[in-house]
């Protein structure tokens, strides 16, 4: 039996999947006695540090935990989890932690994107049954701003490397935590946690240090999912958003089965689309978390989940706050939640008045679980002027793809209700704002591309990676392989997302990942 200590900031049900993937049951600790009671305790943590201590205290959780970690009773941490066990953490000056650990937990302070997000390597640093089994150059899921400075080097049990050296999991004694993720590290990460829990001898890993880890560039695969015709949540795939096809939906297949696959083929992280949730009370959409919590069960690598994560008023006058309804996702197997139409809103807010108010989506939603949980989706389409001076309020970039009537300037227009509508602004000001606001990852499609197998839209993604510091997820246009060596070597992208080849089975995601190896850095499962 394994007791997980859920202070409610997010999503556990991945980790009690995980767990019992492993065949082991999970007891959840509701009160400080559970936690005195555990024989196993994994605490896995997301969100903020300030709210996660405050939590522990309010439900009583501290003395019990300190004196399960004191009696040396196997404890593993994760992320949080990790950063609970410090002192203190510069992510909210003045709150106490454990202090299990001397040391403290800091910011990333590096030129690149923060918050590290994706998959990387550790460097392990003394032996360990932890990692027994897996090969030396494994990589895990991290998604974290701020990590922990150990002042006892003893305790420090991995490193990575991420603009600095910086250190990944700790262990002393039974103790032990993880700053990745290990139930979305795929199967590399589920060996973790049954290593943890039917622990064997310490396996010999042979020192790397200080060999560096590289953070991969991400394979995701897209699932743009809507009811078809007759009611039934299909996956579907537009060409430029027109997902009909003689008048009726196109149908790719169930979300679930085809999430299933991707994960069996190596997709590092998989995105649903809910297309039409923009115009549905997402709330009754009760399918769409249905497909989160049974895809959620088989698939262990991230899960996002977009559209119609907006405040609404439903048919029976109840509100719903943007916070309430991505908090359903989270509870039902999503780690992050992609907001779309209502980002162009609150952009186009914020513009207006130069005010942030604390109330829109992305600053609550990023608040309680943290940045890294937000992404923004993006639906831009080109709008082609004979001079820069033709669109004053908009960032304007030079083409070298003119349209037909020879226009070599233009800029990237909005859209909200996917792509029906058009806004005024462009899509370089919309996700620097979208940061500004709390925004920890955009993934950008492009309606002019997608669906045409035509390649990535270079000239967008790069001016949108000249404004942003957070993670770009590249979307809409994969045709072929070279297209995602293209991003990658031709723009600074983190992720690459495609849909209709893989949907299509035009080229397989393992095949991508196979012509990718040795020329960027990837993630190997699924060669
Ligand atoms: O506005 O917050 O409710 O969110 C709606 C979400 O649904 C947005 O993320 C929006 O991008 C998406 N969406 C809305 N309508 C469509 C449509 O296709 N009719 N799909 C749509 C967006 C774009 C990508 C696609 C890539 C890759 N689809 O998701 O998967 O373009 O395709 P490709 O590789 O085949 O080129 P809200």
């Amino acid at each position: 039996m394994v007791t997980l200590l859920d202070y409610g900031a997010g999503n556990v049900r991945s980790v009690v999947n995980a767990i019992e993937k492993s065949g082991h049951t999970v007891h959840m600790a509701a009160s400080g006695d559970d936690i005195a009671r555990a024989e196993k305790l994994v605490f896995p943590g997301v969100g903020n540090f300030g709210k996660m201590m405050q939590v522990l205290g309010d439900k009583g959780f501290v003395e019990p935990l300190l004196t399960f970690l004191r009696a040396d009773k196997p404890f593993l941490g994760i992320c949080l989890g990790l950063h609970a066990l410090f002192e203190k953490s510069h992510e909210a000056p003045g709150i106490a932690g454990l202090g299990f650990f001397t040391g403290e937990v800091r910011r990333f302070e590096t030129e690149l994107s923060v918050p590290h997000i994706g998959w990387n390597g550790i460097s392990v640093k003394k032996p360990t049954s932890l990692f027994s089994g897996l090969a030396e150059d494994e990589k895990f899921y991290f998604v974290h701003s701020y990590h922990v400075v150990p002042q006892n080097p003893d305790v420090v049990l991995t490193r990575t490397d991420y603009g600095q050296s910086f250190v990944s999991s700790v262990a002393a004694g039974n103790i032990a935590a993880t700053q990745f993720h290990p139930e979305k590290s795929g199967a590399a990460g589920l060996a973790v946690l049954r290593n943890f829990l039917e622990p064997g001898p310490e396996a010999a890993i042979e020192l790397r240090d200080p060999v560096r880890t590289h953070l991969a560039k991400r394979i995701v695969a897209c699932l743009d999912v809507r009811p078809d015709d007759a009611g039934q949540l299909v996956v579907t795939k537009g060409d430029h958003y027109d997902v009909r096809k003689n008048g009726q939906v196109r149908d790719l297949g169930g979300p679930v089965d085809l999430a299933r696959d991707y994960y069996a083929q190596g997709a590092d992280e998989i995105t649903f689309l809910n297309i039409t949730g923009f115009r549905d009370f997402p709330m009754q959409d009760m399918p769409m978390l249905d497909v989160l919590r049974r895809t959620s069960e088989h698939v262990f690598v991230p899960l996002t989940i977009g559209g119609g994560i907006r405040s609404y008023t439903d048919a029976d006058g109840r509100n719903w706050s943007s916070l309430e309804v991505a908090a359903q996702y989270f509870r039902s197997g999503a780690d992050k939640i992609s907001i779309g139409s209502d980002a162009v809103y609150i952009a186009e807010d914020y513009l207006k008045t130069g005010k942030k108010t604390g109330d829109s989506a992305i600053e609550q939603i990023s608040e309680v679980y943290g940045s890294q949980a937000v992404v923004i989706s993006v639906d831009p389409r080109r709008v082609y002027v004979h001079d820069p001076a033709d669109a004053p309020d908009q960032v304007v970039i030079e083409t070298a793809e003119p349209d037909p009537e020879g226009r070599c300037f233009c800029w990237f227009q909005c859209t909200v209700s996917g792509g029906r509508e058009g806004r005024p602004v462009d899509a370089v000001t919309l996700t620097r704002v979208c940061q500004e606001l709390g925004a920890g990852e955009i993934l950008l499609n492009s309606i002019d591309r997608d669906g045409t197998g035509a390649g990535f839209d270079l000239e967008l993604i790069s001016a949108v990676c000249d404004a942003v510091s957070i993670p770009v997820i590249a979307s809409s246009g994969a045709g072929s392989a070279e297209h995602f060596l293209e991003v990658f070597t031709r723009t600074s992208v983190e992720a690459a997302l495609a849909a209709g080849i893989f949907h299509r089975q035009q080229l397989p995601l393992g095949q991508v990942k196979q012509y990718l190896q040795n020329k960027v850095e990837i993630r190997r499962e699924g060669i």
